[in-house]
């Protein structure tokens, strides 16, 4: 049937998760870039936090005294904060009725704080069966289970640590954050699949998203390789060309890119001064012909030495060199101006002072400038993900405790004399 302009219009007004209520029970990093997610696709997320204390990256990497770390603006943007001590009793009838209002509980305390609180899976099916109840873990089920685990503990654990780094060198941890944000990631996928799900069935779930397996996701080339070794050394790792021998298991391949096309990060102009001028180099086979030309080694586009990507496995280290000595004489960004045209793969190494700046991020909505009101404006990152319908407004994180009894009102609709009960309990706070 066709649409309407009407029912268009409609559409775009409307959030795609607007009528999606999160018990944001999240603290540190990989449940809040959960929930700021949802936020950002239009859930009314309600964070709950401990009165006077609350999330403990408020008060972490501090750079402006008495004001929110920028640790946690930059993780809480659109959700709503209330206070409330979940332990006390009157702080239990809270939660208890957030739990009969909210569809979606997050929550990535330690294991078993939630059953200890008395909110375990059976109490929170019995007080709401449409909940989806879904949770961050260091550990699936197994040995490890009840450990605690941040972000490079979940690296080392996934398989990255050991793949990352150069041969000859300590394991090594990256900087982007793929046990915590990654992990956040899979889990907003499992809510929202889950939401999906209850649309048909009237019925919530359980859904783990433990960080061990999340960041093993995101290396499953690095197992691919561990079962390649079976069949001989992997002649794409540039350990190859060196004649280093391969061990039991898949080594650190530096800065190789893990496909079938080798890549290395190489020198540009002004890289004696600056520590990020170099280019990602990729030499993709279909181009070859126009990387030799470009190079100064035409020759080497039909010489049956260097022609096929076979042939060059074992050179890789004095073909880079020689494409570096082309490098070296442009910036990174005149690279990337000449290679572009060509169709031959390269990436600037970008600093983030330069990706602070960079025009087109901001244009985007992806640097995004937020103003807040304890720390003046600050830079963010928007949501990487763009709707053609639904465009994310970015919202500074909330005061703690700042809609403590906008909620109890217009949530829980306590008021009166049953609202005076409850706030006088101190069982609540507010900013
Ligand atoms: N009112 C009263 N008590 C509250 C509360 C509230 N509103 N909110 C939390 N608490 C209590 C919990 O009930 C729990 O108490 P118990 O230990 O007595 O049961 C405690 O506060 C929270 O404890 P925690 O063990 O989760 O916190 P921690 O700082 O000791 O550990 C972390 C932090 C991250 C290591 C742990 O939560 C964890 O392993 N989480 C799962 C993995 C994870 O997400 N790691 C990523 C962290 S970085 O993104």
């Amino acid at each position: 049937m066709a649409e309407s302009e009407d029912d268009i219009e409609i559409a775009r007004h409307m959030k795609p998760l607007q009528d999606v209520r999160v018990l944001d029970f999240t603290h540190v990093q990989s449940g809040p870039t959960c929930t700021q997610l949802l936020a950002w696709f239009g859930a009314d997320v309600i964070k709950v936090e401990r009165p006077g204390v609350g999330d403990a990256t408020r008060q972490q990497l501090v750079d402006v005294p008495g004001a929110d770390s920028l640790y946690f603006t930059m993780l809480n943007h659109n959700k709503r904060s209330i206070c409330l001590n979940t332990k006390h009793e009157t702080g239990k009838e809270v939660l208890a009725r957030l739990v009969e209002r909210c569809d979606v509980l997050v929550e990535n305390f330690a294991p078993g704080a939630l059953d200890r609180m008395g909110f375990g899976w059976d109490r929170i099916q019995q007080l709401n069966p449409r909940m989806v109840m879904a949770s961050v873990k260091g550990f699936g089920p197994g040995k490890f289970e009840d450990c605690k685990v941040y972000e490079n503990v979940a690296q080392c654990a996934g398989g990255s640590a050991s793949t990352t780094g150069f041969v000859d060198n300590l394991p090594m941890v990256t900087g982007a954050q793929i046990g915590d944000s990654g992990t956040g990631l899979h889990l907003a996928l499992g809510i929202v699949v889950a939401l999906l799900h209850r649309e048909r069935t009237g019925r919530g779930q359980k859904v783990l998203a433990p960080m061990q397996d999340g960041v093993l996701n995101l290396c499953r080339v690095k197992l691919r390789d561990q079962q390649r070794l079976n069949a001989g050394p992997l002649r794409e790792y540039s350990q190859f060309g060196k004649g280093i021998e391969f061990g039991e298991a898949t080594p650190r391949a530096g800065n190789d890119s893990g496909g079938g096309q080798p890549g290395r990060i190489l020198k540009c102009k002004g890289w004696e001064a600056d520590p990020n001028a170099y280019t990602y180099f990729i030499t993709q086979a279909a181009v070859w012909p126009r990387i030799c030309e470009l190079i100064g080694k035409p020759e080497w586009a039909k010489d049956p030495e260097y022609s096929t990507p076979d042939a060059r496995l074992g050179k890789l280290d004095g073909i880079f060199a020689t494409i570096e000595e082309w490098t070296c004489t442009k910036t990174k960004f005149e690279v990337m101006d000449i290679c572009n045209p060509l169709n031959i793969p390269v990436g600037p190494i970008l600093s983030m002072k330069e990706i602070a700046e960079d025009e087109s991020l901001r244009k985007n909505g992806t640097v995004v400038e937020v103003d807040h009101p304890e720390r003046g404006p600050y830079l963010t990152v928007g949501c990487p993900i763009k709707f053609s319908d639904h465009e994310v407004a970015v919202e500074r994180s909330p005061l703690l405790g700042e809609h403590t009894l906008e909620i109890l009102g217009d949530v829980l609709g306590y008021e009166g004399e049953e609202l005076k009960r409850v706030v006088d309990s101190g069982a609540v706070g507010s900013a």
